[in-house]
Parts: structure tokens; C-alpha cells; sequence
């Protein structure tokens, strides 16, 4: 169970954040519309939602899964593998700090690269993406963190996706939204999979938070599969963080 979650507001320079999407310019107000329904989803979950305010140097800041990684036993601060994205963890570590005492964090040093949408954690152990983000040398670094915790990580190293979660999403009791290029994957095999059609490849990024599950809004052929394993389903609407390659899952920390 989750009992917090963290989230920073975008910032107007979020127009300009890193985008493969070829969808256009998000609409900064309808940005915030939809960041104010997604912290009313995450309460309605049952966790308190630290909102940190806009950090504008940063157009990617809203994306705060990127920066860390939190465990039951330990915090991970990151290094974001994206050059424009490095400087986003300044700010993180003072909050993460909130939570955790200091000797349970834990940090990626350089040449090391991580972000947290590489990261899925199933219970104690967790998947890490090899990606245009996050290196060996990062993902090692965490296993050994990882390993100090008495908990256990693997690397799964990727092809097309941005990052792993863009393509999987763990929603508990065995059950993984899969899609792409993981359908064949053996590290996934033992998986019940609950597969995504490609035409709605967006919503393999979906949260389990405390039962419930957030979807994004217009992908009814993923929607109505959760539903029928019998999860509650929440939608909210991200149209303008998918135009810079976010989803629900990039938006927040959970813990
Ligand atoms: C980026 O390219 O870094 C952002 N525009 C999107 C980050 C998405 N984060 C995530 O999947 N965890």
C-alpha cells in the first residue's frame, strides 16, 4: 500500500519539453486542468499528495518519477540520462529528505545514468530498462543498493521505447499491462499479461495506487480489461503530457 504521493505542478517552459510524439505543443492551461484531476485521483486512492510548486528552468520538471526511485526501505535519487533533465534533482533531494532518513538514500553517481520510468518495482524486486537514459553502469549501481536492502533488481534492456514503463505497467496480484516489444520478452513470461492492443500502446503506462488503477482517459479496449479483473478504474485525461512523452506514471512518486 501507498501511503504518500509527490508531484510538482508544469511549468510554462513545459512547451518545450523533449518530445518524440509529433502531437504538437501541450496547452500549458488545460496541463494544469488535468494535473489538478490526476491529484484528485491519486487522494481519491487514499494517499496524501505532497504538489511542489513549478520549476520553470526545468520544462520536464513535472515528470518527478525521473528523479527517484522510492522503496520501503530506501530512497534512490537518480542522474537523469537526459542532459536538459540532470539539474532536476537539486531540487528533489530537500523533499526526498522529508521521508527518508539520510543514511537510507542513496545516490547514481556519474557515469552512471538512471530515471525512474526505467524502473518497475514487483514487490522486492524490481526490472530496470537499459535505455537512451538509463546505462549498465546506472542500473548496476541500484542493484547493488538494491542488494545492501536485502532486496534484488534485473536489467531488461530496451529497443524502441522510451522508457520501460512505456510499455509495462505492474498493477499487483501477478497482473502486467504489456505491450510492443515486451510481449515476447521471457523476463515477463511468468506474468499473467493483460496485453495492449497497438493502437492503444499510450495506456500500457497505467498506476496501480492501493487497489485502484489510474488509466488514461480514451483507451477503452485497456480500460475495460482492467476492469475485468475486477480493479476499479480511474481515468484522467493526459492529452498534454503524452505531446512531450509523459504519462500517469511519470507524473508522481509513490510510496
Ligand atoms: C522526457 O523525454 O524526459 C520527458 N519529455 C518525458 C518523461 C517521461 N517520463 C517517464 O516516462 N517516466
Amino acid at each position: 500500500m501507498f501511503t504518500h504521493a509527490i508531484v510538482k505542478k508544469p511549468c510554462h517552459t513545459m512547451i518545450y519539453g523533449i518530445t518524440t510524439a509529433n502531437l504538437g505543443q501541450p496547452d500549458y492551461d488545460l496541463a494544469m486542468k488535468q494535473h489538478a484531476a490526476y491529484i484528485d485521483a491519486l487522494q481519491q486512492c487514499g494517499v496524501q499528495v505532497t504538489i511542489l510548486e513549478a520549476e520553470e528552468a526545468f520544462p520536464d520538471s513535472c515528470f518527478v518519477e525521473d528523479t527517484a526511485v522510492l522503496t520501503r526501505k530506501f530512497a534512490l535519487i537518480t542522474n537523469p540520462g537526459a542532459p536538459s533533465r540532470k539539474g532536476e534533482i537539486a531540487s528533489m533531494i530537500p523533499v526526498i529528505k522529508q521521508f527518508y532518513p539520510e543514511n537510507n538514500i542513496e545516490y547514481i553517481k556519474t557515469p552512471g545514468t538512471l530515471e525512474g520510468g526505467d524502473v518497475m518495482m514487483v514487490g522486492d524486486h524490481f526490472y530496470i530498462g537499459i535505455s537512451a537514459r538509463t546505462n549498465r553502469e546506472g542500473a548496476q549501481q541500484f542493484i547493488n543498493a538494491l542488494k545492501k536492502y536485502g532486496m534484488s533488481g534485473e536489467m531488461v534492456p530496451l529497443s524502441t521505447v522510451l522508457h520501460l514503463k512505456t510499455g509495462l505497467s505492474y498493477i499487483e496480484n501477478n497482473n502486467l499491462l504489456i505491450g510492443g516489444e515486451f510481449l515476447e520478452n521471457p523476463a515477463f513470461s511468468h506474468f499473467h499479461h493483460i496485453e495492449v492492443a497497438a493502437e492503444e500502446e499510450y495506456s500500457a503506462n497505467c498506476i496501480w495506487v492501493n487497489g485502484k488503477v489510474l488509466v488514461p482517459a480514451g483507451f477503452l479496449q485497456t480500460q475495460k480489461a482492467i476492469e475485468s479483473l475486477g480493479y476499479e478504474v480511474l481515468t484522467v485525461d493526459t492529452s498534454e503530457y503524452r505531446k512531450i512523452d509523459g504519462g500517469l506514471s511519470c507524473l508522481s512518486l509513490r510510496f
